[in-house]
């Protein structure tokens, strides 16, 4: 039986009067986006119809999921908003904080020695306030979510951004900072832009060495990294119902590598299967009496051109293997021989090191045993990989099925380590080399999503590619980045020619799912008796401060730092080993922005001070400045903040005295986590003003005292040499969020609400 199901079904029984409402309001057929946001509107049936890409709407999500790394800091704010219990069902996830080194049962163990604080708080906060705890090894959030608590139509916001792979299961999800969470937990509702539709069509069938994952490496091709932003993807088409559930869930997970706010897909018989493997027969039976609102209406998916902001079509029979990579997750390149060319003009290297399988992206049962029929050719065909294996099931469920039925032994004869079920090396938690700075270049690839600069393994050398499991299998065995399984030959050990024949899997476990210890603690049902304890001392966590406004008057702030190119999240506040302080706002504040490149001499985490000339890190610059009680700017390029949901990207800036942010454009969540930290987060009205930005300029701000919704800001910056330019930006804060600015934070301002 299904969690919560009296929740889900009461979603359901008021779905065709919200829909109806909707249909009225809109004025027209609706896409599955539309059904979903307008019956889950904070104030019950719509009234009037949204403009997409403009109105802030209040929405009331069904549920919330946090896992570890971001819980921390989530649950440190929600402990103060006083309330007794979440208000909605919510669950916490252990899977960030397990390091991938010799294997899942020692690598497990290191992880409870080590991170036994954190676990026991999360473990205890949990239990207090009424939260599902998943324990460290019951697997990665988002599989996690996806085997249990998905359900068609509904709608639920997590603690990171990889949520939105919930809608392979038909829901839209949506990836979110700590601080949204917490307004949701404490009963209040849910902010967000309407967004924009894009529609694609899958015509055609997948076959061969083509994946689901193949689909939006392609879609992240044609919409780059930022094409998504403020938009809900919605996947429709024969392609898309001939795919399976979790397939589905693959696509949607990487949605969050092109900016989209969440992906989705239409409820389908491939969502029905999963349910019932599940154990949900009874979400499917409830989903199946309302199954025409839990996709568009027709008329949308036979003319979508009239319904969705952009439409994209992919033939799936034309659609091949591909890799993206490396450093970005939208630089695709078909296998074979355009490879072979790419790499040499750009000196990636050829020979691959790593095939790593797993991450919330891709570590279904489907995924495992597709990649298996792989592995197991190179022992049936005698074939030695050249590669090294690693692979992390995506929840206790998948491993312990993968192992029964023999799935998880065949990489095992390849001398595979199989990791714990957890992030492991897609989150830097990867002990690949004892000096990772100074690593060798080498090329890796992998069936996660993110392949930023130093990612996986710390290394600045390191080249991450990324591709279905089935072909990071292939490659692995191959050792080569081009090589292409559909033409190339192999020699085995015998000295023959031999080819891999096509992968061959399970949608679902033939033998159905099974699991001894799945790794969840319901919280008991009246926590107002357990303590929770945070050690002064320790350098995990630490009690939230109050953050003071800022005030409407910045006058004399200084440059910390101009970012150049790419600065995503991992360049703001990195992962890897830093995930160990995400509970302790003071410590991991010592690694504010060391990843992003400095425009003025284009390296990391070394800049001026202008009060002594001298260059330091960034941090300790910062804390420089603060110390003299001077503000400080932040300057970037475009998709600022992109990657990760972690707030520790706003609120360590924030901590340390930063008080605006100004760049091209911003990625949503990353924006929005601004806000709620009570700083600014502003966009140059003039994109090119960014070059007019001097490293030794001074910044007052002419109009803050005059903040208001749609009426851009005056910045003068005043150069070295007594030279100024008016610089104009603009924000898009509205009435409620310039009070959270003018409280210091949301936070802020629940507390005296709630007083
Ligand atoms: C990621 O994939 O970057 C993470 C780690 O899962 C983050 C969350 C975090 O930083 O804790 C995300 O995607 O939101
Ligand atoms: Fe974990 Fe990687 Fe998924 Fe983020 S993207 S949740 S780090 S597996």
């Amino acid at each position: 039986m299904a969690f919560d199901i009296d929740m889900i079904k009461k979603v359901y029984n008021q779905m065709a009067e919200r829909v109806d409402a909707a249909r009225e309001v809109v004025g027209k057929p609706l896409t599955l986006s539309e059904k979903i946001l307008y019956s889950h509107l904070w104030d019950g049936n719509p009234t009037k119809a949204f403009v997409r890409g403009k109105d802030y709407v209040d929405f009331a999500p069904d549920r919330i999921a946090l896992q570890d790394a971001t819980a921390q800091m989530a649950l440190l704010q929600f402990m103060q908003a006083g309330k007794k219990k979440v208000a909605v069902p919510t669950t916490t996830h252990c899977d960030h904080l397990i390091q991938a080194k010799n294997g899942a049962s020692i690598d497990l163990q290191t992880a409870l020695n080590t991170s036994n604080e954190v676990f026991n708080f999360l473990e205890s906060v949990s239990n207090k306030y009424g939260l599902g705890f998943w324990k460290p090894g019951a697997g990665i959030i988002h599989q996690v979510v996806l085997e249990n608590y998905a359900f068609p139509g509904g709608m639920m916001i997590g603690t990171d951004s990889h949520t939105v792979n919930a809608g392979g299961l038909g829901m839209v999800a949506i990836g979110v900072g700590g601080a949204d969470a917490v307004d949701v937990m404490a009963g209040m509702a849910w902010e967000l832009k309407f967004p924009k539709l894009i529609g694609v069509r899958l015509t055609g069938k997948l076959s061969g060495w083509t994946a689901p994952k193949d689909v939006i490496l392609k879609v992240a091709e044609i919409l780059t990294v930022k094409g998504g932003t403020g938009a809900i993807v919605e996947y429709f088409g024969p392609g898309a119902t001939s795919m399976s559930c979790t397939g589905k869930g693959t696509i949607c997970n990487m949605g969050a590598e092109i900016g989209a706010t969440t992906s989705t897909f239409g409820y389908d018989e491939s969502m029905e299967r999963y349910l019932k493997a599940t154990d949900r027969a009874d979400v499917a039976q409830a989903a199946n009496k309302v199954k025409e609102h839990l996709t568009a209406d027709a008329e949308v998916y036979a003319n979508p051109e009239h319904y969705f902001d952009q439409v994209i079509d992919i033939n799936l029979s034309e659609l091949g293997p591909l890799l993206n990579g490396p450093f970005t997750p939208d630089l695709s390149t078909p296998v074979g021989k355009e490879m072979t060319k790419k790499a040499s003009t750009n000196d990636w290297p050829i020979k691959v090191e790593w095939g790593l399988i797993g991450s919330c992206t891709n570590s279904s049962y489907e995924d495992l045993s597709r990649a298996s029929s792989i592995a197991q050719q190179a022992l049936d065909k005698n074939l030695k990989t050249k590669a090294e294996f690693g692979i992390n099931p995506g929840s206790e469920q998948v491993r312990y099925t993968a192992e029964r039925d023999g799935i998880l032994q065949v990489f095992e004869k390849l001398d595979a380590k199989i990791f714990t079920n957890a992030c492991g090396p897609c989150i830097g938690q990867w002990a690949r080399f004892e000096d990772p700075k100074n690593a060798p270049k080498n090329t890796i690839v992998h069936s996660f999503n993110r392949n930023f600069a130093k990612r996986a393994d710390g290394s600045p050398n390191t080249h991450a590619f990324v591709a279905s499991p089935e072909l990071t299998a292939a490659i692995a065995i191959a050792g080569r980045l081009d090589f292409n399984p559909l033409t190339d030959k192999l020699i085995n050990e015998d000295g023959q020619e031999v080819m891999l024949d096509e992968p061959t899997g399970w949608e679902l476990p033939p033998k159905g799912f099974e699991v001894k210890d799945n790794g969840y603690l319901a919280p008991v049902e009246d926590g107002s008796n357990v303590s929770i304890v945070v050690d002064k001392t320790s350098e995990r966590l630490q009690l939230l401060e109050p953050f003071q406004p800022i005030g409407d008057s910045i006058t004399e702030a200084k440059l910390l730092i101009k970012a150049f190119g790419k600065c995503t999240t991992d360049h703001i506040s990195m992962a890897g080993p830093w995930l160990r302080f995400r509970g302790h706002l003071d410590n991991i504040a010592n690694n504010t922005l060391i990843g992003a490149v400095n425009a003025f001499n284009k390296q990391t985490n070394f800049v001026k001070n202008q009060l002594t000339g001298e260059y330091g890190g960034v941090p300790d610059v910062q804390r420089k400045y603060k110390a003299a009680g001077i503000k400080t700017i932040v300057v970037g390029d475009h998709n600022y903040g992109e990657g990760s949901s972690r707030e520790h990207a706003a609120m360590q800036p924030r901590h340390l005295g930063v008080a605006a942010v100004i760049v091209k454009s911003f990625a949503r969540i990353h924006e929005t986590n601004l806000k709620k930290q009570g700083m600014l987060g502003l966009t140059f009205a003039n994109e090119s003003d960014y070059d007019l930005i001097q490293e030794d300029d001074t910044f007052n701000f002419l109009d803050l005292n005059e903040f208001a919704p749609g009426k851009p800001l005056t910045i003068e910056a005043v150069h070295a040499d007594g030279s100024k330019d008016i610089i104009i930006v603009n924000h898009t804060y509205n009435q409620s969020q310039i009070d959270w600015y003018n409280e210091g934070s949301a936070l802020n301002l629940i507390k005296k609400e709630n007083v």
